[in-house]
């Protein structure tokens, strides 16, 4: 294991691990209104201000922390035995789910006794559940007969960051400009229930995967961002998919998507479920045609059904399905600079060509619906036909095949069955509000998910951020989740780095969003990071910010001494030039003298400093 996650010593497991915690950083837990809601929280210890800068204590930051119980020293996890779980407890007690002896998918049964995969199979094999006849398990249909889940007010909890102490820090935050989205001041477990009943916001969270700590995707709430990860035919071990997937939420990933096509894809899954405190998103698809010798032709509505059930008994959260991928809309795309670029929706369109019919994806929706809410798993409707270049943005094919997301929403959700949408892709920033504005039509305001979009085609190698800032544009006009693009996008598989950069852009860009829509507290954060910053506070600097690694590395190379971290200059203007200690100057000044005005401070205290410029020289600011 790499230096972030460890292994534990000793008498543990050699499969043990605990991710490294940030540094200052403590792991809380703050209790709901029962002893087994226990919502996690990272606390961020900041220093007390300088003497001179008025020495006060400053409160401690608590932010958002997706990291699971690998950043809890108490707790010792093994990956072969999987995650405590969370919700076993609260999906026994509404008693309207089943165990089932084993899997009653054909292929999961298969994979359960076939002797050649055994040595990889997962050590604790556990029973799936299933809803009991006549019950529907979602959390839609729970929200919708008025029903607050523990699920649901772990979630408010989670949502507010315990902005109530952060109230000092909070202060002065700008209002914001949300584009007609509710957002409140404080998030109760009502208003989430409300929000997943009127679907605008869905809670993936599959009954067999009882591991998960709730997160919430919709627009009303914080902007949250997917991580894929996945292993192909030539690369890379179950172990090292694992591993994968703990380094994505270590750096702030919300949920993460297996998007694996090699071997042995459902003991991958299997591993990554049983350790993973975040939801789980798949492409099924993608293993129905592994199963079909990689012909899409081949595919047949029994083949994908029972992959849906084999994937929705080991507890995948959320299917990305491309049911809006239609015979007609595949001539649509014939003129297009780049044609299809969904991986999931060409192999659609070559299933609808070769049989000249509609997809089947489309024609058994209804049924696809039945399985989804007997495990409460969420739609993530695929945007097979999105734009893969700035010319074919927000053409007749990408939004024929929107309108049939928008139709298929309403049919899901006659089945309470949770449903967001997938979207672009490649779109130019003027062309970007458009696509928000007519999902947010076409489907009923249900959670928008896009992949960018990427603002321009000419940075191969930059993918990241010419995608990043789509991300964050359309993050702040309602967008719910963002999925990351890498610098590797169009070139390679990513490697670690690059997942963890691409995770760090895909944070910035959703809270980016998060302070332009005026999320309630967003601003806290900003804040503690400026205060720090004017008061030369280096290691809180450090440790407010996403990546305290690299911001520690980058000051390091400038001023390497441990002296330099309590300087009151930076590295960029050097203790001449500062602009932040000139006015603390300046500051200082007017308090000496007894000057309330600022502009006269200003004025008496330039008028004496340019004398004194002209007598000494620029040397006047060198008291370090
Ligand atoms: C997100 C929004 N639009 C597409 N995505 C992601 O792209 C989706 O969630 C999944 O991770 C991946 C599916 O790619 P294809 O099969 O559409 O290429
Ligand atoms: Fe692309």
């Amino acid at each position: 294991m790499s230096a972030v996650l460890k292994e534990q010593p000793a008498e543990s497991a050699a499969s043990s691990v605990k991710i490294d915690s940030y540094p200052a950083s403590e792991k809380i837990y703050v209790q709901g209104s029962r002893p087994d809601i226990q919502v996690p929280m990272r606390k961020i210890t900041l220093s007390d201000t300088p003497v001179h800068f008025g020495a006060e204590k400053n409160p401690p930051l608590y932010v958002y922390d997706t990291s699971g119980v690998y950043t809890d020293p108490n707790v010792d996890v093994d990956l072969k035995k999987g995650l405590r779980s969370v919700r076993a407890a609260w999906i026994a007690e509404r008693n309207d789910t089943e165990e089932l002896t084993g899997p009653s998918s054909e292929f999961g049964l298969q994979r359960l006794t076939d002797p050649a995969t055994a040595h990889l199979r997962f050590e604790h094999i556990r029973k799936p559940r299933r809803a009991k006849a006549g019950h529907n398990v979602s959390q839609m249909h729970y929200a919708r007969q008025g029903i607050i889940t523990p699920e649901m007010e772990y979630i408010a909890i989670r949502e507010n960051q315990k902005m109530e102490e952060m109230r000092e820090l909070w202060k002065g935050q700008h209002p914001g400009d949300s584009f007609g989205a509710s957002i409140p001041e404080v998030i109760t477990a009502e208003f989430v229930r409300s929000e997943v009943a009127r679907g605008r916001a869905i809670i993936p969270a599959n009954i067999n995967h009882p591991e998960l700590e709730p997160m919430i995707i919709g627009r009303n709430f914080l902007v949250k961002i997917n991580g894929n990860l996945g292993n192909s035919a030539v690369t890379s071990s179950i172990e090292e998919e694992v591993e994968k997937m703990l380094w994505g939420i270590r750096w702030g990933g919300d949920t993460i998507m297996d998007l694996s096509t090699g071997k042995n894809i459902h003991e991958t899954r299997e591993w990554i479920l049983r350790n993973s405190p975040v939801p789980i998103g798949t492409v099924p698809i993608y293993q129905a045609l592994e199963k079909v010798g990689g012909k899409a032709e081949a595919l047949t509505w029994e083949i994908f059904r029972d992959t849906l059930i084999e994937q929705a008994e080991q507890g995948v959260d959320y299917f990305t399905i491309h049911a809006g991928v239609r015979l007609h809309h595949v001539p649509l795309t014939a003129k297009r600079m780049t044609g299809i670029v969904s991986r999931g929706g060409s192999i659609m369109a070559k299933w609808c060509l070769a049989h000249h019919t509609e997809s089947f994806l489309y024609t058994h929706f209804e049924e696809i619906c039945e399985i989804m809410k007997a495990y409460d798993v969420s739609f993530s409707l695929g945007d097979g036909l999105r734009p893969g270049s700035i010319y074919d943005a927000n053409d007749a094919a990408q939004f024929g095949e929107l309108e049939t997301l928008g139709e298929l929403t309403k049919i899901a959700w006659q089945h309470d069955v949770q449903t967001m949408i997938e979207g672009p892709g490649h779109v130019p920033l003027h062309m970007i509000k458009v696509n928000m504005e007519k999902q947010l039509e076409e489907c009923g305001e249900a959670p928008f998910y896009t992949l960018g979009p990427l603002t321009t085609d000419i940075a191969p190698g930059y993918d990241h951020i010419t995608s990043a800032i789509g991300a964050a544009n359309i993050g702040w006009y309602g967008c719910a989740m963002l999925c990351y693009v890498t610098q590797k996008e169009h070139l390679g598989l990513p490697n670690k780095q690059d997942v963890r950069e691409g995770i760090v852009t895909y944070k910035i860009a959703a809270h980016a969003a998060d302070l332009a829509k005026g999320h309630p507290g967003a601003q806290a954060r900003d804040n503690a990071m400026s205060k720090a910053r004017f008061e030369f506070r280096w290691e809180d600097q450090f440790n407010i910010g996403l990546d305290p690694e690299k911001a520690r590395e980058f000051h390091d190379e400038t001023l390497p001494k441990e002296s330099a971290k309590v300087a009151h200059f930076c590295s960029m203007c050097g203790p001449h030039f500062c602009s932040m200690k000139i006015s603390q100057d300046v500051r200082d000044y007017a308090a000496a003298k007894g000057i309330e005005d600022a502009a006269e401070a200003l004025k008496t205290g330039m008028d004496e400093k340019s004398k004194q410029f002209l007598e000494e020289g620029a040397d006047i600011y060198h008291k370090v």
